[in-house]
């Protein structure tokens, strides 16, 4: 069996996968969800055979199971459910091969009993949801002696665990309990200005990973999809024709351009989705007319794709002045080196040589998939290797 992993990029790289033995601690603030993460790891372990067992109190299975495919997460085996649920609200609820009823969820022995004899069976991973609302149904002591239990398993059967638990303000020393008892610990919160207009998570701690600094990220929760780190502005700038509408359009399903005869004017932009990130990607204008239009566009930005024609380097020193009149020198930055096949590009050396790009500065060759449809009015569509690579570079620069 494989270590777990999430099957989210950001945190599969952070972690390396949950190693058996350890328990994750997934808090979120309050006013974000967590679940999202819960589904995603039973989905993603699930499909690569592992055995997985969820103590859910949050909700039916029904209607668990019915959330997990909104995301596109179906899964058919290896999921087996204690619901501690539907008797407390007189829903009811078969047992059944994949679940296990928990008769009177009021009652804390059997609870423990149940759990316990269903973790003696051997399962890769163990997912709860939520700790926190065994907390609010009983007590804190409580939910730290299911975790001890838990814990006390993974010991002896090759698994590892992973629990949902939302912070309503419980007591510092109640926290630092739970605290104590996880290896790894994820907060996921909301950047709030009375609504919520973003959500984020870090890895706070973890104790099998040596020497990285762990970083928080933007993600949304997209259905179907699940969990995609999210970067709301990258800025895609460079000389006029160089191609930064195409390579937007490439790039992205829906980009929309405000052009005139061929050329931008206002901007472009597009929406992106790509192994696992979402992007909003802004285009600015080349021609030196709609300069003004630059800084505001470059506002905000965190990364940025600078795309330059590769026969045209007399062009280049306006590609720098660019970038300093979008003023985000200093952000991550990828040089794009479109047209490369046509004749009289430069060579990728050339081209770094005279952007005084350093040796190891992200540099990508891009070109229109199709030669004999160039249409000098239209954006054209450009080779699609090109341009992963470039998005996958900055990405991870950006993460
Ligand atoms: N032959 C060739 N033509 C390309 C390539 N990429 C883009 N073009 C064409 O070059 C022209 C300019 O492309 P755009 O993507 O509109 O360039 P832009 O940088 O957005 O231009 P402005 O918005 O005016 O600054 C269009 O006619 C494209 O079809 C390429 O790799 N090879
Ligand atoms: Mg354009």
């Amino acid at each position: 069996m494989n270590d777990p992993v999430f099957g989210i990029g950001k945190l599969d790289d952070d972690l390396e996968g949950i190693p058996f033995k350890k328990v994750v601690l997934l808090s979120a603030s309050p006013a974000v969800g967590n679940e999202v993460f819960g589904y995603q790891i039973i989905y993603n372990n699930a499909i690569h055979k592992n055995k997985v067992l969820l103590f859910l109190n949050r909700t039916s299975p029904q209607v668990y199971l019915t959330e997990m495919k909104d995301y596109d997460f179906k899964i058919d085996s290896n999921l087996v459910i204690i619901d501690s649920y539907s008797n407390l609200t007189g829903i009811k609820s078969a047992e059944t091969a994949t679940t296990r009823v928990i008769n009177n969820p009021s009652d804390k022995e059997e609870i423990r009993k149940r759990l316990s004899e269903e973790l003696e069976k051997g399962y890769d991973l163990v997912v709860f949801d939520s700790l926190s609302l065994l907390i609010d149904s009983f007590d804190f002591d409580f939910a730290v002696s299911m975790v001890d239990l838990v814990k006390q398993k993974l010991q002896t059967k090759d698994s590892s665990a992973v629990m949902l638990f939302t912070d309503w303000e419980y007591g510092e020393n109640d926290i630092n309990k739970l605290g104590t008892r996880s290896n790894a610990q994820i907060e996921i919160k909301g950047i709030e200005k009375r609504v919520i207009f973003g959500q984020y998570f870090a890895v706070i701690k973890c104790d099998w990973v040596k020497g990285k600094q762990f970083s928080s990220v933007l993600f949304k929760a997209v259905k179907p999809g699940g969990i995609k780190i999210y970067f709301p502005k990258i800025l895609i700038t460079g000389p006029t024709d160089a191609g930064k509408t195409s390579f937007i359009h490439s790039a992205s399903k829906d980009a929309v351009s405000v052009d005139r005869l061929g050329g931008t004017i206002a901007l472009d932009h597009g929406n992106l989705d790509f192994e696992g990130y979402k992007a909003d990607l802004f285009g600015t204008p080349g021609q030196e007319r709609f300069d003004p239009l630059l800084k505001l566009l470059g506002g905000e930005a965190i990364g940025v794709i600078l795309i330059v024609d590769s026969t045209k380097p007399d062009q280049f020193p306006r590609a720098i002045e660019m970038l300093r009149k979008t003023e985000t020198y200093g952000l991550p930055i990828v040089v794009v080196a479109n047209k490369a096949n046509l004749p009289g590009a430069l060579a990728l050396d050339d081209i770094r040589e005279r952007l005084h790009l350093g040796k190891d500065a992200p540099l990508f060759q891009t070109f229109a998939e199709d030669l004999s449809h160039i249409d000098p009015n239209e954006p054209t569509k450009l080779k699609k290797e090109g341009v992963n690579g470039a998005l996958r570079a900055l990405f991870k620069e950006l993460t």
